[in-house]
C-alpha cells in the first residue's frame, strides 16, 4: 500500500505486478541471418511441413532482419509435436529436405557459427554424410563454392576437402546440440565442431589447407546438392532447432546460445560458463560489453531503471566492504558499512542505476525485481563505497558518476533481499538531477561438474513491478 501511495503521489499509475511469461529468450542476435525452429513451421495436409520460417524475418527486428524461409523442395518431412520437451521437432525421412535459394548474406572466406539441435533416426553409421544444412553455391551447385554441415559423421565439407570429427555423433536415442565454427584464416585447420559443448576430435582431413569461398546463392536444408544439381546426403534424423551467425560469436556468446537451447529443450549438454538472462520483462538490460558510460544523463529514464554486468567470474583480492550483506527489508543504513565479503570469493557484479530524464525536481520512483541464478552476497549502496569499489568492482569500460549516487535514508528507497538469496525487490526515487545506483555482488556460476547444472541453469530473472511488460 506504501508502495502504491508514492506511485500515485509521482505519477506512476500502473499498479499491478507485471509477471514475466517464463520462456527460453535467445539473448544473442547480432548476426543471427537464419534461425529455424520447428515449432515455427507452416503445416500444409496431414502432418507434412510446408516452409520453415526463418525467425529472423524481415519486420522481426532480430538477428539480420530479413527473410530466408525454407521452402519444402520434396516431398517427406513432417513435423512431429510434443517430442522434445513438449516441443515439436520436423523429421527428416530421408526422402525430402528444403531450400532456399536467394541471398542469404554469406559468402567468400567467410566466418560463420552454427546450431543445430537433432537426433538421428538411424544410425549414424548407415547415414554418414547426412547433411544438415548447406549454403553457398546452391543454383550454380558447384561444389567448390559451398560448405556442408553434416550430421552423420560430424563436421565440414567443402571445395574438394573435408573435417571430420569423432564425437560419438548425433545418436539415435538423444538429443544432440552441434555447434560448428569457422573463423580465419577459413581453412579446415579453423573448422571446429562440439558436441553438447565438447570440442569434437578431428579423425580426418582432407586438401586440410583449402580455404572457404562461398557464392552467396542460399542454403539446403536436410540435404546437399551435388555437382549435377541432384540432392544428395539426405537425412534421415529429427531436428529442433538451426541457427546461422555470420560471425564467430565471442566464448560468452556461445555459451549463451548454447544455455539457451539446453534450457529450452531441456537437454544434457555442458554450456555452463555464462550467466545469462533467460527471461525478464525488462529491455534497459545490458549482458553484453559494459557500456561506456553510466555517468548523469546517461542512461535515463523516468520509468525504468539500468542494470548491465561488469565483471563476472571475478576473483576479490581483498575484502570488500559493503552495505547489505544478508536478507532482509533495508530502508536506511544505506551509507553504513555492514559487512564484507571475503577476499578470495569469485563474484560477478552489476550495477543497476535509475537516472530520470526530467531533472526539474519531479520525483520519480520505480520498483525493480531482480532474481538472480546463483546467490547474492552483497549490495553496496553507500556513496563512498561504491565510488571506492569502482575500480575494483567496475567495469574498466565505463565512466562512472563519482559524487551523489548512493541509496538515501528517506524512507522511500528500499532494497528487500528475500530468503531465498536469489530475488532483490528495490525501490528507487530520485528528484531533480541525481542518480540511485546500486553495485550487486553475486556468486559466480560454478564451473561444469561443481554443482548440479540444472540448478544453476534457472534465471537471472528481471521484471518491473510497476511498468508495461517490454516483451
Ligand atoms: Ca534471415
Ligand atoms: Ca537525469
Ligand atoms: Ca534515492
Amino acid at each position: 500500500m506504501f508502495k502504491f501511495v508514492m506511485q500515485a503521489l509521482f505519477g506512476a499509475m500502473i499498479l499491478s505486478a507485471v509477471m514475466p511469461v517464463r520462456a527460453s529468450t535467445l539473448e544473442v542476435d547480432s548476426g543471427l541471418n537464419l534461425w529455424l525452429r520447428a515449432d515455427n513451421v507452416t503445416v500444409l495436409s496431414g502432418n507434412t511441413v510446408d516452409s520453415w520460417q526463418d525467425l529472423t524475418a524481415t519486420g522481426s527486428g532480430i538477428g539480420d532482419d530479413t527473410s530466408q524461409d525454407a521452402s519444402l523442395s520434396d516431398g517427406g518431412p513432417s513435423r512431429n509435436t510434443g517430442v522434445l520437451n513438449g516441443r515439436p521437432v520436423v523429421n527428416f525421412g530421408g526422402q525430402g529436405a528444403y531450400e532456399f535459394t536467394g541471398s542469404l548474406g554469406l559468402s567468400g572466406a567467410q566466418d560463420f557459427t552454427s546450431f543445430v539441435v537433432a537426433r538421428h533416426n538411424n544410425t549414424p553409421a548407415s547415414n554418414a554424410t547426412a547433411r544438415v544444412l548447406q549454403f553457398g553455391a546452391i543454383t550454380a551447385h558447384n561444389g567448390g563454392e559451398s560448405v556442408g554441415i553434416d550430421i552423420g559423421t560430424p563436421g565440414f565439407r567443402y571445395n574438394n576437402g573435408n573435417r571430420l570429427f569423432d564425437n560419438d555423433d548425433f545418436s539415435t536415442t538423444k538429443f544432440g546440440v552441434g555447434s560448428w565454427v569457422m573463423s580465419s584464416p577459413h581453412t579446415y585447420v579453423s573448422g571446429e565442431f562440439a558436441l553438447d559443448g565438447v570440442a569434437g576430435t578431428q579423425t580426418s582431413a582432407t586438401n586440410g589447407s583449402n580455404t572457404i569461398n562461398l557464392q552467396d546463392q542460399g542454403y539446403t536444408l536436410g540435404k546437399g546438392i551435388a555437382l549435377d544439381g541432384s540432392n544428395n546426403n539426405l537425412i534421415n534424423a529429427q531436428v529442433a532447432e538451426v541457427l546461422l551467425f555470420d560471425r564467430v560469436l565471442t566464448q560468452r556468446e556461445y555459451e549463451q546460445v548454447g544455455f539457451y537451447l539446453v534450457h529450452r529443450y531441456d537437454l544434457d549438454a555442458q554450456f555452463t560458463q555464462a550467466p545469462s538472462v533467460f527471461e525478464h520483462s525488462l529491455s534497459n538490460i545490458n549482458l553484453g560489453p559494459a557500456p561506456a558510460s553510466v555517468d548523469t544523463d546517461v542512461h535515463e529514464s523516468n520509468v525504468d531503471a539500468f542494470l548491465f554486468l561488469e565483471q563476472e567470474n571475478l576473483e576479490l583480492t581483498s575484502d570488500i566492504d559493503v552495505n547489505i550483506v544478508s536478507a532482509g527489508s533495508y530502508t536506511n543504513g544505506f551509507q553504513s558499512v555492514a559487512g564484507q565479503v571475503a577476499a578470495g570469493t569469485h563474484v560477478d557484479t552489476y550495477y543497476l542505476s535509475f537516472d530520470p530524464v526530467d531533472d526539474s525536481g519531479t520525483a520519480y520512483t520505480v520498483d525493480v525485481s531482480l532474481e538472480f541464478s546463483t546467490e547474492v552476497l552483497g549490495i553496496i549502496t553507500g556513496n563512498g563505497d561504491l565510488i571506492a569499489t569502482h575500480g575494483s568492482l567496475g567495469s574498466g569500460l565505463t565512466t562512472y558518476n563519482t559524487d551523489n549516487l548512493g541509496l538515501d535514508d528517506n524512507n522511500v528507497d528500499e532494497v528487500i533481499w528475500n530468503p531465498d538469496n536469489r530475488t532483490l525487490d528495490i525501490t528507487l526515487r530520485v528528484a531533480g538531477s541525481n542518480l540511485d545506483q546500486i553495485r550487486i555482488l553475486v556468486a559466480t556460476i560454478p564451473e561444469p561438474g561443481s554443482a548440479s547444472l540444472l540448478a544453476v541453469l534457472g534465471t537471472l530473472l528481471m521484471r518491473r513491478r510497476n511498468g508495461s511488460t517490454v516483451r
